[in-house]
């Protein structure tokens, strides 16, 4: 059994299993772009844009292509905006960490070592881990493998850190895996989708806190090697955010007991029992390890666990008291968990959306949804009887469509913010914060699906029920303000295709 473990507490700087790893870094970076276990490869089964590989320095013309078979079988795999999301990379992540073993044994290192993951959230741990922030090996020398130029930070300046009272853990929260397609809640882990490089509707844990961590990590405009799918896997330290995220998978199915995984056999059994790609990774033997999500769901089965799986308190955007106002008891909520799994769809009503589509550039943008009166109260009134023995409605604001041309921004959305507030003056107001992790790519008219962009879904009930509590869910409008991390460039080109607002019963 191996055990992963914080990054942050191996021991100092250069801990015996960060030096090993930079050692294989550096031996995987040497072999041919060719080679199955090459760094390059791997990077290219997460994504693949041969002009974006270009422009960071990362292929030149005389790298011999992988064979026609490889690419087919391997490459611009990454699933995204699915509820496969999760168990895809857990399987990317264990080809690699074999991967990595192997060179290190090549290297007559440890047999032994495993990944470490980056756990941002833990007090004095959101700074990038020293060694990966070093141009220099532990002796002083430059090349260190781990470091990375493109990688640029929260403010573009190559500081790079994860500001954590910009993201947080709303997602551990979430009773179901997966998501409604139609306007509802995203879930935990993502929506039913087949196989899908580029999907449509982000889930929980994927907007927050991984697009957000791409982002700020990689940087915003221009954006590096982390800030876009289709480089990401270039950067060693993109190895270490997502054990953070596969981590955090097992957080959020341990506490409580009661979450589940889906249970449906298009989950278990993967695209591939429909006919579509099938999940493969190179292992260091020389052969392709195909799997599906039931292969790769218990962490037992594949012989590791975390350090910690504890459910280290979630920073909620809502203050705790109208959280708690909305909290029903863990038997209802394990009830109405169960239902909604049997009949996902269920109960899913537009309650009002914009007509025409919101472009952002600059600074803060305003938009207006007009809502449907009738709808409306419907919410309303189940939001006056939420109490110990009834679910209240959930409401959820969805971005559909965000489209974009270059970089990767990110913005905090508002919602029912009086027209000359001050954004900063109503935390309580913040909806969530997206970071485009992918927009870019899922804009190109040749992309999956034909560059409709991707949509967001931010639950924001506690609002809501706020505005109901002081009498302002009257009105028949929400006003939503987005306001950008940095200014936008005009050149991003980011639009919203509409906002919309969606009730979903329990
Ligand atoms: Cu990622």
């Amino acid at each position: 059994m191996h055990t992963r473990k914080n990054v942050w507490q191996l021991g100092g700087t250069w801990a015996a299993p960060i030096l090993w790893y930079a050692r294989a870094v550096e031996a995987m970076k040497a072999k041919k772009l060719s080679d199955p276990t090459s760094w390059r490869f791997y990077g290219g089964i997460h994504g693949h844009n041969a002009d974006a590989w270009k422009s960071f320095g990362y292929l030149s013309s005389s790298d011999e292509q992988p064979s026609q078979a490889d690419r087919k079988r391997y490459w611009k795999q990454c699933q995204h905006g699915s509820w496969y999301f999760l168990p895809w990379h857990r399987g990317y992540l264990f080809a690699f960490e074999a991967t990595v073993r192997a060179a290190i044994v090549a290297l007559h290192g440890p047999t032994n070592w495993t990944l470490p993951y980056w756990n941002y959230f833990k007090p004095g741990q959101s700074a990038l881990p020293p060694a990966f922030a070093s141009p220099d090996w532990p002796d002083g020398k430059g090349n260190n493998p781990l470091f990375v130029t493109q990688r640029y930070g929260p403010n573009d300046d190559g500081n790079v850190f994860v500001p954590v009272n910009l993201v947080n853990l709303n997602a551990l929260n979430d009773p179901d895996f997966t998501g409604v397609p139609s306007g509802g809640g995203p879930g935990f882990g993502g929506v039913d989708t087949g196989f899908a490089h580029n999907g449509a509707t982000h889930g929980g844990i994927e907007t927050q806190p991984h697009d957000m961590v791409h982002v700020y990590v990689g940087g915003q405009q221009p954006g590096g090697l982390m800030s876009f799918p289709d480089t990401a896997g270039l950067d060693p330290i993109f190895w270490l955010h997502h054990a953070n995220i596969d981590r955090l998978w097992e957080v959020w199915r341990k506490n409580p007991p009661s979450h589940v995984d889906p249970s449906a056999s298009d989950w278990i059994k993967g695209p591939a029992n429909s006919g579509e790609r099938k999940f493969s990774m190179p292992l260091p033997t020389g052969k392709a390890w195909d799997y599906t999500p039931g292969d790769v769901a218990s962490l037992k089965t594949l012989g590791y666990k975390y350090d910690d799986v504890s459910a280290s308190a979630p920073r909620l955007l809502a203050p705790a008291a109208r959280m708690k106002r909305l909290k029903v008891s863990a038997a209802v909520t394990k009830k109405a968990a169960k239902t909604r799994r049997a009949a996902p769809a269920r109960n899913v009503e537009l309650v009002g959306a914009t007509g025409a589509p919101v472009k952002l550039s600059g600074g803060d943008t305003s938009a207006s949804v007009p809502l449907d009166p009738p709808t409306l109260r419907k919410t309303a009134r189940s939001l006056a009887r939420a109490a110990e023995t009834a679910a209240p409605d959930r409401v959820f604001l969805n971005l559909e469509n965000v489209r974009a041309r270059a970089g990767a921004s990110a913005f905090h959305v508002y919602v029912g913010l009086p027209a000359n507030a001050k954004p900063a003056d109503h935390p309580d107001l913040l909806a969530g914060t997206i970071g485009l992790f992918g927009v870019r790519e899922a804009s190109l008219p040749d992309s999956e699906h034909a560059g409709r962009g991707i949509t967001y879904v931010l639950d924001i009930t506690h609002i809501v029920d706020a505005l109901h509590l002081e009498d302002k869910l009257t009105a028949e409008a929400l006003d939503v303000r987005i306001v950008p991390v940095k200014a936008i460039p005009e050149e991003a080109q980011i639009s919203i295709g509409r906002i919309s607002v969606y009730r979903q019963g329990r």
